[in-house]
């Protein structure tokens, strides 16, 4: 680098001095090597672009993603990268592709919205990869493509014939990317949806009621989690691949990405062996611990007493709601807003050690504030004073907010066959990456388009492979025969 840096300085010194005049001279030499040094960052990174912030490519411009994704966790993960700029190209199969396109259909003849919303800013080929012309189609886009990423049933990609050592054969920078539901070990041959690896991860055995059974969570940390998950180690593969050249396998377990989420109860079960969890509220109940991490209601994970407390409508409105956290540095505030000013200095109240055994009453007593107003009311006024608190928002209450709208966080996107429908753009935002929502593809609907402009395939092979039914619906192919 430091040879190099000084190449370049002797070159823009040399230049000007042969042909303008000692005053010039002067002037460009001390301007020049300035610029070069603005221009590298000294880390081998490129010039910095001179286009503004925005119009200068997407993150992931330029990288090829092979997309055998199907349902929602492979999905989620290359829909991110779709929306960091790669060409995403989504390998179906003939006739019925991703099999969410026909779960939970709302509106008849459409792909249901299972689909759209996890499928944003690709394009769809129908191939049947069993069929030696689809294999064709395959291997010209492992030639072509940088990721391939997929979350078929453990050996469904091996049974395919694209094993490690195939692909990699035919590009040896290729990264293979997988979720599967388990990772090597006891379990590893089994398939896995979501509330399985909610389960399998922990997540279930700490969530819920001590009294009442495990439950699992309405977010998809086993699916979309694993998808987020995936992501970056694709991300940092291609990373690495600058540096080395070479693919590799990226595998993600679900199992391992819910654990990876429910760190905090791991925290919490060797806590255990030192004595009972103080802040959860079967301590101040006086309930022994068991010697597994309990399920802990809506007491907060990170140590600090929280509960859900009624607002002014509960419990006719199932919302009307709010988390609320009695933070130590905030216990003063909280007093004076409920009205129990002396609870600051008396001892009884005074430190979280003494409020421990007190917290039902203590919350019972903040409840009573929280249901004179709203669940907003509530909110802006604990924030006026810096204390945080969570309103419980619905889905309606999301989907109609203006500031995620704002954002491109909630957006409104317009499909050709189901018309319009809203959707989570992408959470990320990045100030020189930004992610505009394009709608899903139609089954199959890029296919001429991928098989000529990517693959370069000429209009007779494309007749013999379509031809060949390695493309098309096997209903038609039994019609035909
Ligand atoms: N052409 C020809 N065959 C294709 C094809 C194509 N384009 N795409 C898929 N197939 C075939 C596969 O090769 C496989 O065939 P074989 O079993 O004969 O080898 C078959 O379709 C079924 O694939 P699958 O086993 O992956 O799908 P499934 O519906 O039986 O199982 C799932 C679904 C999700 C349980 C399983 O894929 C899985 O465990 N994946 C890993 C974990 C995961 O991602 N789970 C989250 C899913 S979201 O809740």
């Amino acid at each position: 680098m430091a040879k190099k840096k000084s190449k370049t300085k002797a070159k823009a010194r040399s230049k000007p001095a042969a042909k303008k005049s000692a005053r010039k001279v002067v002037k460009l030499a001390a301007k020049k090597p300035a610029k070069k040094a603005a221009a590298k960052n000294g880390n081998g990174a490129p010039r910095i672009s001179s286009k503004p912030y925005g119009l200068d490519g997407k993150a992931l411009t330029g990288v090829r993603i092979l997309d055998f994704t199907h349902v929602q966790s492979g999905p989620t993960c290359t829909q991110l990268l779709a929306w960091f700029g790669a060409d995403v190209i989504k390998v179906e199969r003939p006739g019925v592709g991703d099999i969410t396109r026909g779960q939970l259909v709302d509106v008849k003849g459409a792909d249901s919205l299972y689909f759209t919303m996890l499928n944003h800013n690709k394009r769809s080929i129908t191939i049947d990869s069993k069929h030696p012309q689809g294999m064709r189609v395959l291997n010209a886009l492992i030639k072509t493509c940088d990721v391939l990423v997929e979350n078929f049933a453990p050996g469904a990609l091996d049974r395919m014939g694209l094993t490690w050592e195939y692909i990699h054969k035919l590009n040896p920078r290729m990264i293979v990317a997988s979720v599967k539901g388990f990772g090597p070990g006891p379990y590893e041959d089994c398939k896995v949806y979501e509330n399985v690896a909610q389960c399998a991860g922990g997540s279930a055995s700490t969530t819920g009621f001590r009294d009442g059974p495990p439950l699992v969570t309405g977010a998809q940390i086993g699916d979309s989690g694993t998808g987020l998950h995936l992501a970056l180690g694709i991300v940092s593969a291609l990373y690495q691949r600058n540096r080395t050249g070479r693919g590799q396998k990226v595998l993600c377990a679900m199992q391992d990405g819910v654990l990876n989420l429910s760190r905090v109860k791991l925290r919490d079960q060797q806590r255990l062996a030192h004595g009972p969890l103080t802040e959860y509220s079967q301590y101040g109940e006086g309930i022994p611990f068991g010697d597994a991490t309990p399920r802990a209601g809506n007491d907060s994970g990170g140590g600090q007493p929280g509960r859900i407390l009624k607002c002014k409508g509960a419990p006719e409105d199932p919302n009307a709601y709010i988390y609320f956290i009695t933070q130590a540095p905030v216990w003063g505030p909280i007093c004076d807003l409920i009205g129990e000013p002396t609870w600051k200095t008396d001892p009884e109240y005074a430190t979280p050690r003494a409020r421990l055994p007190k917290l039902n009453q203590i919350f019972a007593r903040i409840e009573e504030w929280t249901m004179t107003k709203t669940k907003f009311e509530v909110m802006n006024a604990c924030n006026e004073v810096d204390i945080p608190v969570g309103p419980i928002l619905s889905m309606k209450e999301l989907a109609q907010e203006q500031s995620l709208r704002d954002t491109g966080t909630v957006v409104e996107v317009d499909h050709p066959v189901r018309g319009k429908y809203l959707s989570v753009g992408n959470p990320i935002k990045m100030s020189d990456s930004i992610s505009e929502v394009t709608r899903s593809p139609l089954l199959g609907e890029h296919t001429d388009e991928i098989l000529t402009k990517v693959l370069g395939f000429k209009a007779a092979e494309v007749a013999e492979i379509k031809n060949s039914g390695a493309l098309s619906a096997p209903e038609k192919k039994e019609k035909a025969a």
